[in-house]
């Protein structure tokens, strides 16, 4: 070992290395607006004060567990839901059975937004993306045979959280556990779905109220029972930089503890039993440095409320990895990217994971590629020594580093929501979603461009793609089959206690008096449908509805003089002019499904190109959407579909407008669609179909196509 050698020696030897091009060329500017350089040194940490803490303590930046995972590994908890409770408890017993450790229950769209199953707005959503719950005699047989007192559950559920959450209670009682016994996680994350996700059913202010209620009752009642998932999940899946993914997701959990003071609950009674959940995506090590942030800002954000219990300061959080990353072409490459996330939110001490199935970007998982997901989870458990050392990144200079820069940013970020007023109010402003939009609408770009390198997308892609096993759910059967079981509980109910427990829940709304969560139990157990609790809701609270705003001048900045985007743009200008007028598209979401990531960049993109565009709202029916269409006299419908009723709504959509002697208006489809379903959609009329990774530009050179071939006609 010769003499020690400085950063400025390392900066010469690079520079020689480099054959005279500048080091700043090697500097990652991250969409986080974090530069990452080639190389980390002592010198990164210097004023890093979070640097010596130990986990178990305070600020809990090293895990909220001394032992961590050497005490107890991470809980295996894989989202799941099909069809029927009857398929979904097969499916969650033989899931126990090979390993998973905890159950996570995924909803179809139709509960999630608080519709019976014979409602006529759903027809396209029930069973698909989730199970169909409409009363306790489902919950009943979505747990039969799994014991409430040992497994925890969790559930995915936000707008329809009340009768959800009654009816689980009901459930357990009934198979002979306590509430008090029972444990698991209510997600009842209602601001991410006004910025991102979008289930909700009632407007900003009541919907807070269920929420404080439900901490409220579950404070008292379930001390075993997460009363909250505070989301950050949603954020970065409709394209939130990590830092928005962190900031908001904190300001989020801020305003909920608030809420819940409000109903004057101590802090300390409710605080250890809220939980967080991120997404994991590609970024290796700034996602680890993220879970790492988000304890240490989180004890920042709860010393200001003086909880004297440690557990209340305590970040606990599930993971999931990212949905989006996942890519429909070359889907074997998605087991790969799952494991690098996986591991990363390993590094990064999550308490909980699931793990995606490698078909997830195209359809529901398969028996086959669900236990590879689990299976990826088992042998990082058991076979990688993983889990052998507390916080094994720490003490990294890159890794130190980047947890303290993102600390840094989120903070002002969480700032900038509190000078706002916080964010109930941050979000009916709207800022939190224009940031998203904006960063989602750039990111695109950078994919479209290449700038963003994805293997098989937009580099090294096959020639051609072999066909992959999807599940397919036959959603009529499903509906009948519900819709059946639903007219059993009515016939089988007391109706007059049935209506009584209805008109006392619809008053404890009204009133402002009371636990709506404590008069929802009653309804349920008197068998009340989540439709009729729902609605004894919306009599009281009303539904929200968001009025569709579409984010300009990102799309085509990011692709200024680009000869491939000047070429569309001029061609759209000349095809206007001989037209007499500007292409109008109307993009359309129709059903229940509320991820608009992809319908907000195509509106976005095709506005910069030059397209006249019309944002539809969300949950049109076919017929709603046909008569906007026609309203606006569009030439093209560009439906998007992310949750798999496609083949219902589409061919729906075409009938409507036949019936509107609409016919010429071409309708194109894209989202989620698995190919297996390309004929059957171009039989039923539709022009053109954009899956996965569909480049914009080729999207709106097709679609410019489709126009002009039809002029021609
Ligand atoms: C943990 N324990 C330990 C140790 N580690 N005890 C001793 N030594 C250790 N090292 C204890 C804990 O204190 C706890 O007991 C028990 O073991 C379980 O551990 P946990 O860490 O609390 O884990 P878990 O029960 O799995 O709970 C994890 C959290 C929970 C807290 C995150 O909220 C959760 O499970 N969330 C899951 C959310 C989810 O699955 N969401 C799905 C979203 P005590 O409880 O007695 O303290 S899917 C959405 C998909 C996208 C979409 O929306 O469509």
């Amino acid at each position: 070992m010769g003499e020690k050698k400085t950063v400025d020696d390392w900066a010469s030897l690079a520079a020689r290395e480099l054959k005279g091009a500048s080091l700043d060329e090697l500097v990652w500017q991250t969409p986080e607006g974090i530069p990452v350089k080639p190389l980390y040194t002592e010198a990164d940490l210097e004023g890093v004060d979070h640097l010596g803490t130990l986990p178990g303590f305070e600020p809990f930046l090293r895990g909220p567990r001394a032992t961590m995972y050497t005490g107890r590994p991470w809980t295996i908890r894989q989202y799941a839901g099909f069809s029927t409770a009857e398929a979904s408890n097969a499916f969650y017993r033989k899931a126990l059975a090979a390993g998973q450790q905890g159950v996570s229950v995924a909803f179809d769209l139709a509960t999630h937004r608080g519709y019976d199953s014979d409602h006529p707005r759903v027809l396209g959503d029930v069973g698909k993306a989730g199970v169909a719950i409409d009363s306790v005699e489902d919950m009943k047989i979505l747990f039969d045979g799994i014991p409430l007192e040992k497994i925890s559950v969790s559930m995915t559920m936000n707008g329809a959280v009340i009768p959800i959450l009654a009816s689980f209670i009901v459930a357990g009682e009934e198979q002979g556990v306590s509430r008090a016994q029972l444990s698991g996680t209510i997600q009842n994350d209602i601001l991410k779905e006004f910025m991102v996700r979008n289930t909700y059913i009632y407007p900003p202010e009541p919907s807070m109220r269920i929420i404080a209620d439900i901490i409220e009752y579950t404070a008292k009642e379930m001390p075993k029972f997460n009363s909250i998932s505070i989301s950050g999940y949603h954020m970065q899946e409709a394209g939130a930089t990590l830092v928005q993914e962190l900031a908001f997701t904190l300001a989020d959990g801020r305003e909920y503890v608030r809420a819940a003071l409000a109903k004057g609950l101590d802090v300390d009674a409710f605080a250890g039993r809220l939980s967080f959940f991120f997404a994991i995506g590609m970024n290796f090590f700034m996602e680890a440095a993220k879970l790492r942030a988000a304890r240490l800002l989180w004890a920042r954000i709860m010393d200001e409320f003086e909880p004297k219990k440690p557990q209340s300061k305590m970040l606990r959080t599930h993971c999931q990895t990212s949905g989006v990353s996942l890519q429909e072409q070359d889907p074997y490459n998605n087991v790969v990217r799952t494991a690098f996330e996986a591991m990363s939110a390993a590094l990064g001490g999550t308490q909980s994971l699931h793990t995606n199935s490698f078909d997830e970007a195209i359809a529901l998982p398969t028996e086959f590629s669900a236990r590879i997901a689990r299976n990826t989870q088992l042998i990082l458990q058991h076979e990688t020594g993983v889990t052998r050392v507390v916080d094994p990144l720490a003490g990294s200079y890159y890794v130190e580093s980047l947890t303290n820069e993102l600390a840094e940013k989120a903070w002002e970020l969480i700032e900038e929501v509190e000078a706002l007023g916080g964010m109930t109010k941050a979000v009916n402003d709207g800022l939190p979603k224009r940031l998203i939009e904006e960063a989602a609408t750039r990111k695109q770009a950078a994919v479209d461009r290449g700038d963003e390198v994805i293997v098989g997308v937009n580099k090294y892609r096959l020639e051609t793609e072999d066909e992959i096993e999807i599940l397919d759910i036959d959603n009529k059967a499903v509906r009948e089959a519900q819709i059946a079981r639903i007219a059993k509980t009515k016939r089988q109910r007391d109706p007059q206690r049935a209506e009584e427990t209805l008109a006392a829940l619809r008053e404890v709304a009204r009133s402002g008096q009371g636990n709506i969560l404590e008069a929802a139990v009653e309804a349920a157990r008197a068998r009340a449908t989540l439709g009729e609790i729902s609605d004894a809701l919306r009599d009281a609270f009303g539904d929200h509805a968001a009025v569709p705003k579409v984010v300009k001048k990102v799309y085509g900045p990011a692709y200024e003089g680009e000869p491939e985007y000047e070429t569309l743009v001029d061609r759209l200008r000349e095809f206007s002019a001989t037209l007499g007028e500007t292409p109008r598209l109307l993009v359309a979401k129709l059903g229940q499904d509320g991820h608009d990531r992809g319908a907000k960049i195509i509106a976005s993109a095709f506005g910069d190109i030059g397209f006249d565009v019309v944002a539809g709202p969300l949950f049109q029916t076919p017929e709603e959407a046909a008569e906007l269409a026609v309203k606006n006299k569009v030439h093209v419908i560009g439906m998007s579909s992310l949750a798999a009723g496609h083949k219902t709504l589409a061919p729906q959509l075409i009938e409507a407008l036949k019936a509107r002697g609409a016919s010429d208006i071409i309708v194109v489809v894209g989202g989620v669609i698995p190919r297996q379903d390309y004929e059957f959609l171009r039989e039923a009329g539709v022009a053109a179909i954009f899956g996965p990774g569909s480049n914009v530009l080729d999207a709106a050179r097709s679609v410019l196509d489709l126009i002009a071939g039809h002029r021609r006609n």
